[in-house]
């Protein structure tokens, strides 16, 4: 069963596809089996993370963006995360509604998740999803979460280059620096450059950019700010070509020291996931099941011991 599912997701079969990160969602147990099987196949996709405030227009420009790289001849795997739905419906409705022209494209993929079972930041299941679509074949994966903290940093983690998007009129930018969130951003994108205002954020933000002392060293990457309209489609090609160059730069070996950074960043961040899982899901629960509550507890009501020798003594065997 596996084994053809596997198969099946290798040659790019979208309902395959459609059907492991199903299988990934529902069924975390069978992940390790699932991901040891294509992991070999991985490693061939750019994935690009696209975060920002929610009505930011993560969606529309994910979908204007997609359909340049199309006229690009890439194919494309779309994952849009949203916390506050588990189910699809809802939010994502309007979502796939716009995206509808994508959907009947034999090229692009496009699949709704929610962010359960995370423990605060894009879960494990996202990751995993990225990585089937990366298996099979797509030659960019656009990841879309919501920036409300700390799922924004993640993305970051998980993504080759990293979009942060902020919108004219909200005091996103200053925001934006306050919370190290530019410093993450390989692109900065200042979406609804048709709104008033939208000319002095590009300039506050390239200025402040310019501020930082990194940006002086002629062989980093220097964040840029580009201004978007997907309402006016204006941005949209500069956008694109702008991912490219950073992944050219990514490419580049006078940056491979650069680049392997990021990726160790990457892959440690990866691991570091499924060890928390696998801490608070699985090995707390066994340790609670292995002591003996009743002596436990009434060494603790009737003082013999106290609520922090008692948790002590149950880490105990852990840390020796
Ligand atoms: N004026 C303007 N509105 C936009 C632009 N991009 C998106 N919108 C609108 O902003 C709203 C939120 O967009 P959406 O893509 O769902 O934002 P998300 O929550 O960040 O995914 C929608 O009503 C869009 O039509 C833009 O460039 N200019
Ligand atoms: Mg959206």
């Amino acid at each position: 069963m596996m084994e053809e599912l596997v198969r099946e997701v290798l040659e790019g079969n979208k309902r395959a596809i459609a059907r492991a990160i199903t299988l990934i969602e529902n069924n975390p147990e069978k992940c390790p089996e699932f991901i040891k099987s294509i992991f070999s196949f991985t490693g061939n996709a750019f994935i690009i993370g696209v975060t920002g405030p929610p009505g930011s227009g993560k969606s529309t420009l994910v979908n204007s963006l997609s359909k340049e790289f199309r006229k690009r001849g890439k194919t494309i795997g779309i994952v849009a995360v949203d916390p506050t739905s588990p189910f699809s419906g809802g939010a994502l409705l309007g979502d796939r509604i716009r995206m509808d022209e994508l959907t009947s494209d034999p090229n692009v993929f496009i699949r709704s998740m929610g962010s359960r079972g995370s423990l605060g930041g894009l879960s494990r299941a996202t990751m995993d999803a990225i990585r089937v679509l990366d298996a099979s074949g797509f030659d960019l994966i656009l990841v879309e979460t919501v920036g409300a903290g700390q799922s924004e940093v993640d993305i970051v983690r998980v993504a080759n280059c990293s979009i942060v998007i902020g919108i004219p009129g909200t005091g996103d930018a200053v925001q934006a620096i306050k919370a190290g969130i530019l410093e993450i951003a390989d692109i900065y994108v200042v979406n609804k450059s048709d709104r008033p205002g939208a000319t002095e954020i590009v300039n506050e933000l390239q200025l402040l950019l310019s501020l930082d002392p990194k940006s002086k060293d002629p062989n980093r990457w220097k964040i840029p700010v580009i201004s978007t309209s997907s309402v006016k489609n204006i941005g949209i090609e500069p956008l694109a070509d702008m991912i490219f160059k950073y992944q050219s730069y990514l490419l580049d070996p006078k940056n491979t020291d650069y680049a392997l950074e990021q990726e160790m960043k990457r892959r440690k961040h990866e691991i570091l996931e499924i060890i928390k899982v696998e801490i608070f899901e699985n090995m707390l629960s066994s340790l609670m099941n292995r002591q003996k509550w009743e002596k436990i507890l009434l060494e603790v009501i009737q003082k013999k011991s106290d609520p922090y020798s008692a948790a002590n003594s149950i880490l105990d065997p852990l840390f020796r």
